[in-house]
């Protein structure tokens, strides 16, 4: 990972134990594999990734000795998913393990070879002639994972079904002119088609959805510059892969599987660093579609899980992007024959003013006193077939961090006869259903709240019956229950009763005297329409509720499992928590799931106007007073006062 901008890293920040892969470490990595397994021309690397250090052995390189480098590889060879590590430093192959039953997420190559594949099928070109489609090179065929639905006689194999649109030419709206009914099922092991659903009189519908600058007639002139300029630079530091900004610090990662990730966030208080959290990232995104017609049933994609987000992550652009005082880091990702792949400008970070951060006029003393908020914003963006999801962090001064993302990019749309109104999508545009949908997004808190050692509550608010003790009904009161165990650490949102959650640190106390601690405050939620008892809610366990909380365990690291590529459901969280662990003074780990629920608009048609989603962890007792005080008012400007004179208007 390199810094572009005016920060550049230096030899020893290059050492920490948690900067992710370099090219060259991904070449030796792949080197090694090659070498000891013997591996044919068809291997694939599916990824390979740093085998990220135990949080005893970064104390341990804090304390000055250094800790082994180690890539995590998962290969697919002979039919089969493999599990390696290597060992880098010394280039040793540490362990191989065939992992039976698995399928390993789909690469990006075999998402364009699937392509290739179905458009030179001759069942598929006669499917297409009979469309009047005589051009297989303008079918967009997207090889979508099949979750449980694999037919009788398919099981085993390495799948994907596809579905399909039609454009003229590339500058025409990908996802315009579905072709219905039309799909094609995969064997991605050897790129056969094994079979191809013709099912459908609905026409392919007329052009339409063009988007692009130069497509959408006269665009708006009414708009002056508006630039964001900081003369003296940001006020932010990147060395290496870490950050400093006003009292965070945090490091930055990136995954094959989840993209951006952020470890040991933490915050210089009280002449120590305090953490927060050990490492948090998206570990899910999940989007299960709700048509249930002939072929369609089967949309339901984890970005995450079977696919990886991290190859693709957009190189992002200024003043379009991001806007400001930009650094960026690039990363280093990989194709399926283990070559390394440099996506530049992959992560942005910039500083923003947030408006007001805190205010008081004292009406009787004639004093004003006024914060302007600043916030540093780390994001990258991917582009998931139709969808761009935007993922953001964001730190504030008083302690909080946020997480938000944006989805836009092109809804996913299906056919449908002239005139017809879909039952499960909206019409978007003559003939064009854009269909219903969720997008479940899990974050992955390995939460170390002033230390390793944590508690969970959770907190609801509830009136007082009317009583001897509230007779005149006035009274309401927060009541805090601990959550125990894992079992107990299932939950949902209720946003009638404010429920937050709580984690603190039995072991150190405020000044008031209560344990340290940060709570998750929930945004907007939504529960799964998807059967009980359905093959595709059955691998979403993890959507079924909105938090989770488990005991650390390294192998613990996805909701739904390490490999939920068509597998048969019940892996991931719903499987750890039978054990029931207990959650007291524990290292544990909060799971997050928050669903954005996508009824389409016909505004959402051609390209979606971003909606938002997401939630906060805000300081709760962990600091002995508002940590914002310091900031200083801004720079010549009147926004303070002193009660003998001054000129501040409130
Ligand atoms: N949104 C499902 C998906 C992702 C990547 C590639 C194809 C399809
Ligand atoms: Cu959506």
């Amino acid at each position: 990972m390199a810094v572009t901008g005016s920060t550049t890293r230096n030899d020893l920040a290059l050492a920490h134990p948690l900067d992710p892969l370099t090219a060259e470490e991904i070449e030796r990595a792949v080197a090694v594999l090659r070498e000891h397994r013997n591996l044919g021309e068809r291997a694939r690397f599916v990824q390979i990734v740093l085998r990220e250090p135990e949080k005893d052995d970064l104390a341990r390189f804090e304390a000055g000795e250094p800790i082994p480098r180690e890539a995590a590889a998962v290969v697919l060879d002979g039919g089969a998913t493999h599990e390696a590590v290597v060992g880098l430093d010394r280039a040793t192959l540490e362990s191989w393990e065939t992992i039976p039953g698995a399928q390993a997420a789909i690469t990006l190559d075999e998402y364009v070879e699937c392509e290739q594949a179905v458009r030179a099928d001759p069942r598929f070109r006669a499917a297409l002639a009979e469309r009047g489609i005589d051009q297989p090179e303008n079918v967009m065929a997207e090889a979508w994972t099949l979750g449980a639905h694999a037919e009788p006689g398919d099981e085993g194999r390495r799948l994907a079904w596809t579905p399909c649109w039609f454009r003229e030419s590339l500058a025409d709206n990908a996802y315009a002119r579905p072709i219905e009914g039309l799909f094609a099922t995969v064997d991605l092991d050897t790129m056969e088609v094994l079979r191809v659903e013709n099912t459908s009189d609905v026409p392919v519908p007329p052009p339409a959805g063009a988007y692009r600058h130069d497509q959408v007639g006269p665009l708006r002139d009414d708009l002056k510059p508006l630039e964001v300029v900081q003369p003296e630079g940001p006020s932010f530091e990147v060395v290496g892969n870490e950050v400093r900004w006003q009292k965070w610090r945090f490091r930055v990662g990136f995954t094959p599987r989840e993209g951006l990730v952020l470890h040991t966030i933490a915050y210089h208080d009280q002449d120590r660093r305090r953490p927060i959290v050990h490492r948090a990232s998206y570990a899910e995104l999940v989007i299960p579609y709700g048509d249930p017609s002939p072929g369609r049933f089967r949309t339901n994609a984890y970005d995450i899980g079977e696919y990886g987000i991290g190859p693709m992550t957009n190189s992002l652009e200024l003043g379009c992007d991001c806007l400001g005082e930009i650094r960026y880091m690039d990363v280093v990702s990989h194709d399926s024959k283990g070559a390394p792949v440099t996506i530049r400008n992959a992560i942005c970070m910039h500083e923003e003013d947030f408006g007001l951060l805190w205010k008081h006029y004292d009406w009787q003393a004639d004093d004003s006193e006024v914060r302007r908020s600043r916030r540093f914003v780390i994001s990258s963006i991917i582009t998931a077939a139709n969808y761009e999801y935007a993922f953001y962090w964001y730190l504030y001064q008083d302690g909080t961090i946020e997480t938000e993302v944006k989805l836009t990019g092109i809804v996913l749309t299906s056919a449908v006869h002239p005139g017809e109104r879909p039952e499960y999508g909206r019409l978007v545009s003559p003939g064009l259903s854009a269909l219903n949908h969720q997008h479940f997004f899990c974050v992955r808190l390995d939460m170390a709240v002033d230390g390793y050692a944590n508690d969970v509550h959770e907190v609801h608010t509830e009136g007082v019956p009317v009583g001897p003790e509230n007779p005149r009904g006035n009274a309401f009161r927060a009541v805090a229950t601990q959550l125990r165990s894992e079992r107990e650490a299932q939950q949902l949102i209720d946003p009638l009763r404010a429920r937050f959650w709580r984690v603190s640190n039995p072991e150190r106390r405020n000044s008031v005297g209560d344990p340290v601690a940060y709570k998750l405050i929930p945004g907007a939620n939504v529960l799964p329409f998807a059967a009980a008892g359905s093959k595709d809610l059955a691998r979403a366990g993890f959507v079924t509720k909105h938090l989770w909380a488990t005991r650390y365990a390294p192998r613990e690291r996805y909701p739904a499992g390490e490999y939920p590529n068509q597998h048969a459901g019940g892996a991931g969280l719903p499987e750890w928590t039978q054990a029931d662990r207990s959650l007291e003074s524990a290292d544990l780990v909060l799971w997050y799931t928050f669903g954005s629920h996508h009824i389409a608009r016909v505004e959402d048609w051609p390209v979606m106007p971003v909606a938002r989603i997401g939630f906060s962890l805000m300081p709760d007792g962990f600091f002995d007073r508002n940590p914002a005080l310091d900031v200083p008012p801004p720079p010549g400007h009147a926004c303070h006062s002193s009660p003998n004179g001054g000129g501040a208007s409130r």
